[in-house]
């Protein structure tokens, strides 16, 4: 990174308090959030991030972009209509791994099909955090929770489910790498096309088994594995399952297509709120229905 960056991290530091619980993995991708933000040299204007609920949804609030904060498990649909409205802004949807994948599962689909031009941070503790640790569609197999005295009995694989459905970048950072998850999330949202960047995050309070100590034995890193090729989709996939004793991190698969924005026509448009309305050819549109 330049000495000579026009915007820093102080434009990205708010004055609000912040109510995580101390030691929690969501600092680590607070500050990662605005080291790739300062990276990309993007004004906090300029940048709109939305959210759902849960602890991970807190995140916008804790930084200085615009933000909308919306329903448990529906960041995707306002981002999408954000985008589409106004090209020019860079959207940035946040969500917990039970936000995006248990209620959200749905839009998640629909929105790696349909590629908009955002980017998404799944901040995957494996637990419901806000809610006091009900397991996730993420929790591991047998992980016993208060709602789960027998053991969590199934547990989804979401970058499998994202590169079965072509989402056009996937990547998995970790909330105890800073460098490398900056370096990811920038580079998601430089990616053209639909994002999505899951980072593993330790919940401290309610996840007692995937800690930070858990996770740094077990991550690797996919650049550093030689001939690894981000566009071999069968190659992906492999790693995209890869769990237990040795979890990957870093660009998993890449597949630039076109992307919503470019379908609907709407990319690189100036924003619908810049332009004026034509009084006169309503007035005839009124006329002409009469
Ligand atoms: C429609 C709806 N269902 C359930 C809830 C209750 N609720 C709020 S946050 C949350 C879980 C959040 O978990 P996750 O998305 O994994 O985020 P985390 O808190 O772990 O970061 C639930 C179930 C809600 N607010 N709205
Ligand atoms: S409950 Fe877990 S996810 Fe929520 S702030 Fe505390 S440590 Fe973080």
């Amino acid at each position: 990174m330049s000495d000579k960056l026009k915007i820093t991290l102080d434009d990205y530091t708010p004055a609000s308090d912040n109510a995580w619980c101390p030691g929690c993995g969501n600092f680590g991708i607070l500050r990662a959030v605005n080291q790739a933000l300062v990276e990309l040299q993007l004004e906090p204007w300029q940048v709109l991030m939305v959210s759902g609920i849960g602890q991970a949804a807190k995140l916008p609030h804790y930084t200085r972009t615009n933000i909308f904060n919306g329903l448990h498990g529906r960041p995707l649909p306002a981002a999408i209509g954000a985008k589409t409205v106004n090209a020019g802004l860079t959207v940035i949807a946040e969500s917990g791994d039970g936000d995006a994948y248990g209620e959200g599962g749905n839009h998640f689909i629909h929105t790696m099909n349909r590629n908009p031009d955002i980017t998404y941070l799944v901040h995957n503790n494996q637990v419901y955090g806000l809610t006091k640790g009900q397991a996730s569609p993420t929790t591991d197999l047998g992980f016993t929770t208060k709602m789960n005295p027998d053991g969590a009995w199934t547990a989804l694989h979401p970058l499998a489910l994202a590169v079965a459905a072509d989402c056009s970048f996937i990547a998995r950072g970790f909330a105890g790498d800073l460098e490398q998850l900056a370096a990811l999330i920038a580079a998601g949202v430089r990616h053209p096309g639909f994002a999505l960047v899951e980072i593993l995050q330790p919940c401290v309070s309610f996840n007692k088994k995937n800690t930070f100590q858990w996770y740094q034995e077990r991550v690797y890193k996919l650049e550093d594995e030689s001939g690894y090729d981000t566009a071999d989709r069968t190659a992906a996939f492999g790693k995209a399952l890869e769990w237990g004793d040795k979890i990957p991190t870093g660009v998993i698969y890449r597949h630039p297509r076109e992307t919503f924005d470019e379908y609907l026509g709407t990319a690189g448009k100036e924003p619908l709120v810049l332009r004026r309305p034509d009084i006169r050819s309503v007035a005839d549109l009124f006329e002409e229905f009469r």
